[in-house]
């Protein structure tokens, strides 16, 4: 049995049982701040290890389903306990083997247990509609039934709060569930399914694997035992499983990328548009959908906030994520620093740098915060997601032209508008371009109990999170029941 680097098996959890892949493949998984330290050894599951998961998830779908919603949140809590009490534990694996810096897994962890904790919740809320029926001794009403089996395909970027934020719904409503977790960030989801196992929760009702999108994640896009999917990733991934998905009339759900404006208006308090600007665009090394792409800053303060900008990327703290004081850590792998490092060599074509611009270690996977200036707004990384810590500062004049440009993108994630005058918020709250909207606030974040997700082409189907949860995870019958005449 491979062992992490905290002793927990890495294996996949199908059935209620630690199992190895069905071929017996393993894959290793390294540190991006250094490589040559392996953070575990994990199954590479196939098709066949899908299948299983999906099998036992049909299995336990009748007993869970049929339980009332109370007693399904009864394992919630449980859970909810089980990761608070090795919340450390979990933030410790996540920062070893996706970087991430310690002080925001820290968080991370423990919004995951507040999410089981709302969902538990929703157990108590109404979960159907009654009306007027038209004829006499009818009630009409509506139920929300569960879909089935739901499979749910998650990335490494939130390795523990966005595979949580999806199962903690689809199984409160009723559903039985299939994760597959991000192939960058294996440990991090194998604590959730520790904490389910040690809070008792049935077998086959949560089955998790882990692997690569291409083996196991395809065969959960095409096998007819998965009802509904739901899908954190990049664009084109997202593109193709919907187009597989919904071809076999299966409900898909998808959150993709974004290109976040972060606009500056002349009246804004200019030093916490600033730390928004580093948070946004940086923590996490740049690596959240909804981090912050581009800076647009009204012209008379243009020049003030650049330096004010300038000078606290110079005071940042970067390096070590496992350092909990560092804010920006390295991005997730070596073809992904690549990438990123290539994308902004094209960008120099097209802007200046102002800072960064290159690696920032000799051994981890370390980007130093860039920030370009000068690019036009159809430049590539105007417009392209570079899922990194790169971002770029734009000068408009009127809030006409600073909402028209922030919205001249295909993307609409989230957005924020740095200002004091109301006027300003009502019109950028109208307009934007985004489902997420933050006044006077950074571009990421998300509280559990509110809707999550984007509009034009960051989305796909009905948002996540909050109350807004139920619509993905069930379906609506319409129910006519007449009395009996005698
Ligand atoms: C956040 O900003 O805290 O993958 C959440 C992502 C988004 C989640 C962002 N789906 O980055």
């Amino acid at each position: 049995m491979s062992e992490t680097l905290t002793g927990s098996p890495a294996k996949n959890y199908v059935g209620g049982e630690w199992r190895d892949s069905a071929g017996g493949e393993t894959y290793e998984k390294h540190n991006p701040w250094r490589p040559s330290q392996v953070t575990g050894i994990y199954p590479a599951s196939d098709a066949e290890d899908a299948h299983a998961a999906i099998e036992a998830a049909q299995d336990a779908f009748p007993a869970w389903s049929s339980l009332p919603a109370s007693a399904r949140a009864a394992y919630f809590g449980k859970a909810a306990n089980a990761i608070e009490a090795r919340a450390e534990r979990i933030a410790q694996d996540m920062t070893a083997e996706m970087g991430k810096p310690l002080r925001e897994a820290r968080l991370e962890a423990l919004r995951a247990a507040t999410i089981l904790r709302f969902a538990a919740g929703e157990a108590w809320r109404p979960a159907g509609e009654m009306y007027e029926p038209s004829v006499p001794n009818q009630r009409l009403y509506t139920l929300r039934r569960p879909l089935g089996v739901v499979a749910l395909i998650t990335p490494w970027n939130f390795p523990i709060a966005i595979p949580v934020w999806k199962l903690a719904p689809a199984l409160i409503y009723g559903n039985t569930v299939v994760l597959k977790l991000g192939y960058e960030a294996p440990r991090t989801g194998l604590h959730v399914a520790e904490a389910f196992a040690e809070a008792d929760l049935p077998p086959g009702v949560l089955n998790v694997l882990t692997g690569s999108g291409s083996k196991v994640g395809a065969e959960l896009v095409r096998n007819p035992g998965v009802r509904a999917l739901s899908f954190t990733g990049s664009v084109p991934v997202g593109r193709s499983v919907r187009e597989e998905a919904t071809a076999r009339d299966c409900r898909v759900q998808l959150e993709l990328g974004g290109h976040n404006p972060l606009v500056v208006m002349a009246d804004a308090e200019l030093d916490r548009a600033v730390e928004a600007s580093y948070a946004g665009a940086f923590w996490s090394a740049g690596q959240k959908c909804t981090a912050t792409r581009r800076i647009l800053v009204q012209d008379a303060v243009y020049d003030d906030f650049r330096d004010r900008l300038l000078a606290r990327v110079e005071a940042g703290k970067v390096g070590d994520p496992a350092d909990p004081e560092t804010e920006v850590g390295p991005v997730v792998n070596e073809g992904a620093m690549e990438e990123i490092l290539a994308a902004i060599e094209r960008a120099k074509g097209d802007g200046t740098v102002l800072a960064g611009g290159g690696r920032g270690d000799d051994d981890g996977y370390l980007i130093e915060p860039t920030v370009f200036e000068g690019l036009a707004d159809d430049a590539e990384l105007s417009c392209e997601e570079v899922f990194g810590p790169v971002t770029s500062l734009y000068r408009f004049s009127t809030l006409d032209e600073g909402i028209e440009r922030a919205n001249a993108v295909r993307f609409g994630l989230s957005a924020s508008i740095f200002t004091r005058d109301l006027h300003a918020v009502q019109r950028f709250t109208g307009e934007i371009g985004a489902g997420i909207i933050h006044v006077n606030s950074q571009t990421a974040g998300a509280d559990v109990h509110v809707p999550f997700g984007g509009i034009k082409g960051s989305g796909w189907g009905p948002h996540e999170q909050g109350r807004a949860a139920i619509e993905f995870y069930t379906e609506v019958v319409t129910v006519y029941q007449d009395a009996p005449l005698g």
